[in-house]
């Protein structure tokens, strides 16, 4: 594991022995880049993001805590983005809370965040995130455990909003979500049904799939992610479209990504003392 830093931010480089890498930016826990053994970088990171905590960073695997969007009262997308987390110490690969399949010699470290520790934004409940990050062969595994350190019950929204780096998004085709209703936050959050199997990424489209199943893929030129969570009951697919205006995204990016995000988007009531763990494994496959 090496100390680094990406723009001004404090990270962590995870290596694996069989040459896998993973980079997470201390602040928001974020995952910058992916690199399978013997692959390339498997997410996007926009040119423009701010990379000094001023902002979001944009692109990367950004963990959104604890509100969805502007779906309630506080920052947009939760402070968990926007907040300096501290890596964690010790035998994360042997905690039996958050078991993992990861093959030996993985690079494996976990990151805390707590009430009290600066944060974005005020939020009035006592909680303790932790955020573990492993990487190994073709794998990355993404673990979110949340728990309620206080005395009183709170709610909270979760996603980890993954901008999967694409060839070109007219090529991008999405597997298992068939058959399932969305709801359409281009059309103002109506409820409609994917008629097609694989779904193709045609201009703008911000889509809630709620109770999604645990297995999808997305398939680019020349390899598929699969993808498999537990925990996250729903997933939203997003691209921005070429008319998005985005300051913190180069001209033609929208191309180069898509976001694939495991999340519970309705709240989730945790009680004192309770925990809750969300968990993305994401799996790289060169197609033939
Ligand atoms: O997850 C999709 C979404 O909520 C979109 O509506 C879109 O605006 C995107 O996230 C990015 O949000 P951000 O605050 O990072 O610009």
């Amino acid at each position: 594991t090496d100390h680094i830093h990406i723009g001004s931010l404090p990270a962590v480089r995870l290596r694996a022995r069989d040459g896998a890498q993973a980079t997470v930016s201390l602040f928001g826990a974020q995952v910058l880049s992916w690199i399978p053994a013997g692959g390339k970088d498997q997410l996007f990171l926009s040119k423009r993001s701010a990379l000094d905590g001023s902002k979001a960073i944009r692109g990367g695997i950004p963990l959104i805590f604890p509100q969805f969007s502007d779906r309630g009262p506080g920052t947009r997308h939760g402070f968990a983005r926007l907040s300096h987390w501290r890596r964690l110490h010790g035998d994360v690969s042997g905690r039996d809370a958050m078991p993992s399949a990861l093959p030996p010699g993985s690079g494996i470290a976990e990151f805390g965040l707590e009430h009290g520790d600066p944060l974005g934004a005020p939020w009035p409940h006592r909680f303790s995130l932790r955020f573990r990050v492993g990487v190994g062969a073709d794998r990355l595994e993404l673990s979110l455990q949340v728990r309620n350190a206080g005395d009183s019950v709170f709610r909270f929204s979760a996603a980890l909003h993954t901008y999967h780096g694409v060839t070109d998004i007219d090529g991008v085709r999405v597997d298992g979500l068939g058959g399932c209703t969305f709801l359409d936050q281009t059309d103002g959050g109506r409820e409609k049904t994917q008629h097609e199997a694989l779904l193709a990424l045609r201009g703008t489209q911000d889509r809630i799939y709620p109770a999604t199943p645990d297995r999808l893929a997305m398939r680019d030129d020349a390899r598929e992610i699969i993808m498999h969570q537990t925990g996250f009951t729903d997933t939203v697919v997003w691209n921005p479209g070429p008319a998005a205006g985005l300051s913190d995204m180069a001209d033609e990016e929208h191309r180069r990504f898509v976001c694939i995000e495991p999340a519970c988007i309705t709240p989730l009531e945790l009680a004192p003392g309770a925990t809750w763990t969300g968990s993305h494994l994401l799996v790289c496959q060169p197609l033939r």
